[in-house]
């Protein structure tokens, strides 16, 4: 895929030797299913030990602790919207997801990132929808920012890495 500083890929964001991957947890960041049940399994308890110090995090928002037994250095966790229809500001509290951990990462001096499909698992987020908003907040934060050196976007699924690499034509591609 031809932009530079972004990538799509299919596969465990969990082996990503990235400086911070993104974990799509729920409010309390005491841990769950999903993604966010992989991510705590792989770092080791040392994770969970440290998210009991934060005191939970509200949806849109996101918070920074360290790696443990990952290879990558930080995870950001964030916290997607629960699917209810649309009508409920999913849509900007998605994109939010994406804007705040974007900037966590350059506040703390971060160069490589990996985010999951946040919300388009438990939460029922669509996954077209998702991943165009996905896309298009990467890309807005990209167009004005300088420090980032790479994007990873991770899909689980074929299926969803197809929605992604659709999503890049359309919004990288072909505005
Ligand atoms: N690597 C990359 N993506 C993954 C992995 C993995 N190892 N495992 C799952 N996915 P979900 P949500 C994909 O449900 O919808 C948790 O219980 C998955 O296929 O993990 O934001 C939290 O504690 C899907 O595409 O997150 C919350 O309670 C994407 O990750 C709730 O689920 C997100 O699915 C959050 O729900």
């Amino acid at each position: 895929m031809k932009a530079e500083r972004l990538e799509i890929v299919q596969g465990d964001i969990t082996t990503l030797a990235v400086d911070a991957i993104v974990n799509a947890a729920n409010s309390s960041l005491l841990g769950g299913g999903g993604v966010d049940g992989a991510i705590h399994r792989a770092a080791g308890p040392g994770l969970l030990a440290e998210c009991r110090t934060l005191g939970g995090c509200p949806t849109g928002e996101a918070r920074i602790t360290g790696g443990y037994n990952l290879p990558a250095r930080h995870v950001i966790h964030t916290v997607g919207p629960i699917w209810r229809g649309g009508t409920a500001n999913e849509d900007e509290l998605l994109a939010r997801c994406y804007r705040n951990s974007l900037a966590l990462a350059v506040a703390h001096g971060l160069k490589t990132i990996a985010f999951p499909s946040i919300s388009t698992g438990a939460y029922g987020f669509p996954i077209r929808r998702a991943s165009r908003i996905a896309l298009r907040t990467i890309k807005e934060f990209l167009e004005q920012d300088q420090t980032l050196e790479k994007v990873i976007l991770v899909c689980y699924s074929p299926r969803d890495f197809q929605e992604y690499q659709e999503a890049f034509q359309e919004i990288w591609i072909d505005p």
